[in-house]
């Protein structure tokens, strides 16, 4: 993977189990060769140091090319991976919103969700924030109307132990392979070594390496109950692309012939349990409107609490009157200790008061609104998926506004609806390994697609995606959902992917210092508001 970019290197520490300094990714990504600094670095860094910090990279980089001490990059072309711009410059009149604001893209199926812009950038007005605008106050719900189930708040049978994650990752491959039998007459791989070269075969595996030959075709390693088998996918051939689209620990099918010796299996033809290109989605039989949002981020500096107002007073408002639910998809609260040198940007430096804070932001919320909401990695609640939902003491303190809370994720269904709720931490790895075409942080709903194609919420395992050993593996996604929620990468965009509605909801927390140094550019309060009866989509700026 290359890393000219301080987010692939930040990613790929991630990945590798690091958090960095700020300074530190920048270090890396400035120097010519930033994949060879990053394992040159790793290599001199002390055993039980989880946090790689700006004098771990000094002292292995050679930094005194740059002049006066900056970290700037020293390469001169900016990349296509490099917007030209610089991250410095002030914030303009007209912040730019993430490609995957336009009209979504409908090159990957064929399907583009309908979407209208509401509100306004323009006016420095925001959108609608008073009742003038739209003439009237809200209309409050019928509750007789109304109706939610969850499904997700998981009851950890976990106890840690190595047979855990045995059974975590055998469920999922029972799961998934049963997603994937009908597509191939499959052999387990013990049934395959004794078949005679030359035969046609098929397997269902879980990806357990994918390397590149000497010449520049494909291995991929696929791992099942019985074995290991190697699949080897020419160069040449149009599924090597797919390779590119594989994860580590994914479940796939193959089919092809094997070689003479039959010690290897070459690929013809390669399968992803998928979504259904002809999945039909449930719709709720009357008018009305969920509100999509995620990463509130209460506690910090740079959350956007006038924004925040400006939100809740349009849902008090007859242009809201719809609105009847709102999901929130983790990062309620900044949290404490998430990343290195967080505590410097808190506004609220304890954690039982950030939720305190919060729950004060959900009282501005009209009482009739159902609100729903599901941890992130900034919440506490353990980090490692899938995440129970927030024990007592933190229900108890976001108590006022009755909201429903559940585990990460979950499935919501709402009037009918099956919204699936995701946090999303295993999109930054997505994109990490994926080509910009597939996934990037321009365009977050493209990893969501990949989730959705891989039928599992977080396929890789390892670096900060990190997998609780439970009997069962939770974050599969058996059944096709209607409607895809995540967050966590503070960028919003949507599309649909074999008529799935796939939103990623943005965030309500400006550019932090980390952000800044990875050139990540946040989109900054915006609520995308789904009809739950037409799955039709409209995105209210409240900037
Ligand atoms: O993360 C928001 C986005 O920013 C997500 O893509 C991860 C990335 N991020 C933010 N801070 C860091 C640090 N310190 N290391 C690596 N990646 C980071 P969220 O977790 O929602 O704040
Ligand atoms: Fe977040
Ligand atoms: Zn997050």
């Amino acid at each position: 993977m290359p890393l000219e970019t301080p987010v692939h290197v930040a990613n790929e520490l991630a990945r590798r189990g690091y958090n960095a300094e700020p300074e530190a990714v920048t270090l890396l990504a400035s120097t010519p060769d930033p994949a060879g600094a990053l394992d040159r670095t790793l290599e001199t860094v002390p055993d039980d140091a989880v946090v790689l910090t700006a004098d771990h990279v000094k002292e292995v980089v050679d930094t005194r090319s740059r002049s006066g001490g900056s970290s700037a990059r020293t390469d001169p072309e900016p990349t296509a991976d490099t917007p030209a711009e610089s991250p410095d410059e002030p914030a303009g009149e007209d912040p730019p919103v993430s490609t995957g604001t336009s009209a979504p893209e409908s090159s990957d199926d064929g399907a583009g969700a309908a979407v209208e812009t509401g509100g306004s950038r323009s006016g420095g007005g925001g959108g609608g924030t008073t009742d003038s605008a739209t003439g009237g106050g809200r209309t409050p719900a019928d509750p007789a109307k109304q109706s939610v189930a969850v499904e997700g708040d998981i009851q950890s049978t976990g106890t840690g132990e190595y047979s855990d994650f045995v059974a975590v990752f055998r469920d999922r491959y029972e799961k998934l392979s049963k997603q994937l039998r009908g597509r191939v007459n499959h052999r387990p791989t013990d049934a395959i070594e004794s078949m005679p070269g030359n035969s046609e075969a098929a397997m269902v595996g879980m990806v357990s390496d994918i390397r590149s030959t000497a010449s520049g075709h494909w291995l991929v390693e696929l791992e099942d109950t019985n074995g290991t088998f190697p699949c080897l996918v020419m160069k040449d051939r149009d599924i090597a692309a797919l390779v590119q689209e594989l994860l580590l620990d994914e479940v796939i099918a193959v089919d092809g012939t094997l070689a003479d010796d039959g010690g290897i299996l070459f690929v013809d033809s390669l399968y992803f349990p998928e979504i259904p290109r002809t999945y039909e989605p449930s719709t709720a039989d009357r008018e009305v409107e969920a509100a999509l949002i995620s990463d509130v981020h209460v506690g910090s500096q740079e959350f956007e609490a006038d924004a925040w107002h400006r939100f809740t007073d349009w849902l008090h408002t007859a242009d809201a009157s719809a609105v009847e639910y709102l999901l929130i998809a983790g990062d309620m609260v900044e949290g404490v200790g998430v990343y290195p040198d967080q505590d410097e940007e808190l506004d609220i430096v304890d954690i039982y008061e950030q939720y305190e804070r919060f729950s004060e932001y959900l009282k501005e919320v009209p009482g009739d609104v159902e609100i729903i909401m599901i941890p992130g990695n900034h919440d506490a609640v353990r980090l490692a998926e899938p995440q129970p939902a927030f024990d007592e003491e933190l229900r108890d303190i976001m108590s006022a506004h009755d909201a429903r809370i559940s585990g990460n994720p979950s499935t919501v269904t709402v009037e009918g609806v099956d919204v699936l709720m995701y946090h999303g931490v295993s999109l930054d790895e997505v994109i990490a390994e994926l080509p910009d075409d597939k996934a990037s942080y321009d365009e977050p709903h493209k990893p969501m697609y990949q989730l959705l194609k891989k039928r599992h919420v977080a396929p890789q395992f390892g670096g900060q995606t990190r997998l609780a050993p439970e009997e069962e593996d939770h974050l599969v996604m058996e059944s096709v959902p209607d409607v895809f929620h995540s967050g966590h990468v503070h960028k919003l965009g949507y599309g649909k992917y074999h008529n799935v509605l796939t939103i990623n909801s943005g965030c309500w927390q400006a550019q932090t210092d980390f952000q800044k140094s990875v050139n990540i550019d946040p989109d900054v309060a915006f609520a995308p508001i789904v009809s739950l009866d037409t799955l039709d989509l409209r995105i209210h700026d409240f900037e």
